[in-house]
């Protein structure tokens, strides 16, 4: 496990062929172009082929070793990495007991390689195989993760970044940290905890691995998600038996932060330290310091911190529940702080979108919408049911727009939770095309708040739109933006 840990948060500088997963190179002139194909289809850097294989197995979460699902024998999965431009070719294979499907969270592919079985890509059977082949055209702290049911709140998910060969990247180390609820093997299975939640008459249990009593409490205006979990993890590790990171004092480190949670949006800080945030969602913003953030489910954050010299706690805390995630950042002697130990930055103001402003050159073309569609949240723990626009997806009537649009979407959210709402194949920007706001593919938006985003329909398809809270994509908080012909 150490040499996979050090593997994983190492300094990945360069090409990111350092990575150990296959990878070769091809030649550019050879791959396939359509003229009718859309922006993704074009090729213009390397061929990098990668083999990918979901699979039981049984990993150690720092003390407690669990049966789980994942993505090789490791939590998080091994990241896959190309350049802006590349062709990637994924050879995945499904050794899990029942079928899956594998979503490319925040690349912008062909539509028929996004993986959501029934509207883009086949799922792939218990024992199958699926080719993927796609090129990826924009840089960025992304991910992957099944699109089938509750798989996600299992171990399937890793990181894949695609560096930006435009990007000077000036940084000494980049870590990866990705941040996940836990309960597979420790508490209740997904499935029972969503049987517990669908059969709920709103008094709830609160107990570990089943429903959040903040969640119920959510229902008086607080926001704490739907299950409590009994351990919360950054890079599969547990608190107590955290990941630990080696840097020298001065060094600046970009973090590539990935919430992988099912149900837990979390407040991240690093003792002692300010976090300069330069990207979300892959997209740079006007760096902008803070001293905390708070991240959503599916969101990415990316933030350079300059080290001071000591032994230093990276502190993930779940918004409105109990527990702490953490790694450790070492760049010298020190006793190891507590497992316990709770930086007090996390109490400052948290940074969430509305302080981010688009890095120059990184807004989409200036349009006034052709389309304005609303995207009405709501839903109630008993019964438990969360919809989109009055409808769970089964009901759903999918938003439209036509190639080459701007569309904007009125976003409502007539909850008290806070929702990550993810748009697939596509980014978006926060407020006007051509704006200021950060562009993005998923924003949190906060309860009983409104957030109008703008789309450019330069990916002609059909696209799930949907929170990203497990529970309530399968209690049918999912939508579509079908593509008009
Ligand atoms: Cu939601």
């Amino acid at each position: 496990m150490e040499l996979t840990r050090r593997q994983f948060g190492l300094g990945f500088l360069g090409t990111g062929l350092a990575l150990g997963v296959a990878a070769c190179g091809g030649n550019p002139a050879s791959l396939a172009t359509s003229t009718l194909a859309p922006t993704s289809a074009r090729a213009t850097g390397q061929l990098r082929k990668y083999t990918l294989n979901a699979k039981a197995t049984r990993v150690d979460l720092g003390g407690r070793i669990v049966d789980t699902w994942a993505f090789g024998d490791t939590i998080p999965g091994k990241p896959l990495r190309a350049t802006a431009g590349d062709r990637v070719q994924v050879a995945f294979s499904n050794d899990l007991p029942m079928a899956t499907s594998v979503h490319w969270h925040g690349l912008q592919i062909l539509n028929a390689m996004d993986g959501v079985p029934g509207v883009t890509t086949p799922e792939t059977p218990a024992g199958g195989a699926f080719a993927f082949d796609f090129v990826v055209p924009n840089a960025g702290t992304h991910w992957f993760h099944p699109h089938h049911g509750l798989q996600m709140d299992r171990g399937l998910y890793a990181p894949f970044i695609v560096d930006d060969p435009a990007e000077p990247g000036s940084y000494d180390h980049e870590w990866i940290l990705v941040l996940d609820d836990w309960t597979d093997g420790l508490g209740q299975s997904p499935e029972q905890i969503m049987a517990g939640l669908q059969t709920s008459t709103g008094s709830g249990s609160g107990g570990m691995g089943g429903m959040n009593m903040g969640g119920m409490s959510g229902m008086q205006g607080m926001d704490g998600g739907d299950v409590t979990y009994p351990a919360y993890l950054i890079n599969g590790r547990m608190a107590s038996d955290p990941d630990t990171l080696a840097a020298k004092p001065g060094q600046r480190v970009r973090l590539r932060i990935i919430n992988a949670s099912a149900d837990t949006i979390f407040t991240i800080a690093l003792d002692g330290h300010d976090l300069n945030v330069t990207h979300t969602d892959g997209y740079a913003v006007k760096p902008t310091t803070t001293q905390v953030l708070r991240i959503g489910m599916g969101e990415r954050y990316d933030a350079i911190a300059t080290l001071g010299d000591g032994v230093f706690t990276l502190a993930a805390q779940p918004y409105g529940k109990q527990g702490l995630a953490r790694a450790l950042i070492r760049t010298g002697g020190g006793a190891v702080p507590k497992a316990s130990y709770r930086p007090s930055n996390l109490d400052a103001s948290p940074l969430t979108f509305d302080a981010l402003q688009a890095a120059p050159g990184t807004a989409l073309p200036a349009a006034s919408p052709d389309t304005t569609q609303d995207l009405v949240l709501a839903g109630s723990m008993a019964p438990y049911t969360w919809t989109i626009n009055g409808a769970t997806y089964d009901q759903t009537t999918p938003l439209t727009i036509k190639a080459g649009q701007t569309g904007r979407l009125r976003i409502v959210n007539q909850s008290m939770m806070s929702h990550p709402i993810h748009l697939h194949g596509h980014s978006f920007q926060i407020g006007d095309a051509g704006g200021t706001g950060p562009r993005k593919d998923t924003v949190l938006v906060p309860p009983m708040r409104g957030v109008n985003v703008d789309l450019l329909a330069d990916n002609p398809g059909k696209w799930m739109v949907h929170c990203h809270n497990a529970y309530h994509a399968e209690a049918g908080m999912m939508t579509r933006l079908d593509y008009a012909t």
